[in-house]
């Protein structure tokens, strides 16, 4: 058998997503056929045992993945910022999403849409010059999916840049990698998660920024930013489904 398997699980309290269930964490591997009921498993305790409650649904989907289709990425470099306040940490992601080539009135709108989104599953696509948000999915918003680390070169990856293993690090770098990968101007997040308070921007780096939120607020989410020209579908189709995994060289 070539080729490898993108394992992706999302779990909900309350029901379904699609029936009302409110949204309790989801995640996704690249895998081979021998680690593939590994990381189902890993997933399927993720589900149950989560700061945002106990999920009482759980999808499970195993697609096989055509080794041709896979793009390769290397990782956005990492620096962290530490602020004294959360306001003066969203004057730092502010000022970092300007850098990157956001406006100032639509990284303000970014940090104004997360601050106060607790409904949205995926990302909103948002317009980097005006603010307009710009794709028309609603709470579903756009969700990236099969991208994963190349395992040697995570494990690498953390030696050199002496970072803990860190679940939510490794998942964050491989989204905004791909994010950038695809064409975005930059990205805005901090988690839903209520205990977890460092965000980041990404773009051309990966800016991690600390605190964005106060410990206990269940609020969170996404922005990407493109330029009003994208084409939106050929844009949101390769986040949704173009495998991309990311390693690099020493
Ligand atoms: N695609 C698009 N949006 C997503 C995805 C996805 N695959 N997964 C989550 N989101 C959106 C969704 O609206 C969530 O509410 C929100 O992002 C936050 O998701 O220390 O853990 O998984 O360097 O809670 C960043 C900092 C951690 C890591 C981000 O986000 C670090 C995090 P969470
Ligand atoms: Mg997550
Ligand atoms: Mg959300
Ligand atoms: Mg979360």
């Amino acid at each position: 058998m070539t080729g490898i398997y993108s394992v992706r699980m999302r779990a909900a309290q309350g029901g379904a997503h699609e029936e009302g269930g409110r949204h309790i964490s989801g995640g996704e591997r690249l895998v081979t056929e021998e680690d593939l009921d590994k990381f189902a498993q890993n997933l399927i305790d993720r589900a149950l045992h989560h700061s945002r409650g106990t999920a009482d649904f759980i999808n499970i989907r195993i697609d096989h993945v055509p080794l041709e289709t896979i793009h390769y990425a290397a990782p956005l470099s990492i620096e962290c910022k530490e602020a004294e306040s959360i306001n003066k940490a969203h004057q730092m992601a502010i000022q970092q999403l300007i850098q990157e080539g956001v406006s100032e009135t639509a990284a303000k709108a970014g940090v104004h849409f997360i601050k106060n989104d607790v409904a949205t599953r995926g990302a909103i696509i948002m317009d980097a010059d005006s603010g307009e948000r710009l794709d028309h999915r609603g709470d579903r918003g756009v969700r990236v999916s099969h991208m994963d680390w190349d395992e040697p070169f995570w494990n690498q990856w953390q030696m050199r840049t002496k970072s803990k293993d860190s679940l939510k690090i490794r998942e964050a770098i491989a989204l905004a990698t791909k994010v950038t990968l695809a064409g975005s101007v930059a990205e805005l997040c901090w988690s839903d998660d209520p205990e977890y308070v460092t965000g980041y921007v990404g773009g051309r780096k990966y800016s991690r920024i600390s605190p964005l939120k106060r410990v206990g607020d269940p609020r969170g989410g996404r922005v990407f930013y493109v330029r009003k020209s994208t084409g939106l579908e050929d844009y949101i189709h390769f986040l949704e489904q173009t495998p991309v995994i990311i390693r690099g060289e020493f």
